[in-house]
């Protein structure tokens, strides 16, 4: 039970692939938040003040929570069993806790770095992107502020053409692992109910999936550039990527 009298606070950057997977979670367990979308620099003054540096960054009224993986833990530690979205049986637990562990380190990341390499000089793309739902005047200096930011974004997420197939190939990898899980049938990743692996998985594809029911609203197809587009149709059609906008279809 959320055992504090106020609503949670979220800061997040909105597009966030992992503040998706924070807001999914708060949403799905019908926990109060206010969320407190920033755009890039300006995530940095709200996460700075709390002690935190990435988003998502959850405050409680006890403490702050700066890590996805943490927030998700922390809620389900508060949340009633039939919620639970880490198995009580600990072998399943360990399953989910690990699939969990490579979506944030190596899918989440690899998504991010592919897709910036197709918009990154976009920056109508990226406006869109970045100042959904930010306070106005973070989304009137987006001008200003992206030209000079935009070399640091290819810097600190890889962002250029001699990577970017090795991410493909990453994002591959790891689909493919997932359409192997579901190969027997089943209908999560681990045990018969919606885990944190799930709601991980389908939160941090979101980029290169286009779920309709993303609070966050996708770019128009015909902005991508084709290439990118007919690789997110491959992405959408796979078995992964089917059940990942399944779990958007039935549980977002
Ligand atoms: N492991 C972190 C990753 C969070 C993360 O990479 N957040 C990105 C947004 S997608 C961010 O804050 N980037 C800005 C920065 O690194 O300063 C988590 O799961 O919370």
């Amino acid at each position: 039970m959320q055992n504090q009298q106020k609503p949670f606070r979220l800061i997040t950057i909105p597009v966030s692939h992992y503040c998706e997977k924070v807001r999914w979670t708060l949403d799905y367990l019908k926990l109060t938040y206010v969320e407190e979308p920033h755009m890039p620099p300006f995530y940095r003054f709200a996460t700075s003040k709390v002690g935190g540096g990435t988003v998502p960054v959850l405050v409680t009224e006890d403490k702050v929570f700066t890590d996805s993986t943490d927030i998700l833990q922390y809620l389900d530690s508060i949340s009633p069993n039939e919620a639970k979205l880490y198995p009580t049986n600990s072998q399943q637990r360990q399953e989910v806790e690990q699939l969990e562990e490579l979506f944030d380190e190596q899918l989440g990341t690899a998504i991010r770095s592919w897709a910036y390499f197709y918009i990154v000089d976009n920056n109508k793309i990226i406006k869109e992107k970045w100042t959904q739902n930010v306070p106005n005047f973070e989304k009137l200096l987006f001008p200003i502020v992206y030209p000079p930011m935009r070399s640091l974004v290819r810097k600190k997420y890889d962002v250029n053409a001699e990577s970017v197939g090795q991410y493909y190939q990453q994002i591959n990898s790891i689909f493919e692992k997932v359409s192997g899980l579901l190969a027997d049938g089943r209908s999560y990743l681990v045990g018969d109910k919606i885990s944190a692996a799930d709601i991980t998985f389908a939160s941090l594809a979101a980029p290169i999936l286009q779920p309709p029911q993303h609070p966050i609203k996708s770019s128009d197809s015909e902005e991508l550039p084709a290439e990118m587009l007919s690789k997110i149709n491959k992405f959408r059609e796979s078995i992964a990527g089917k059940f990942a906008l399944k779990l958007y279809e039935n549980w977002r």
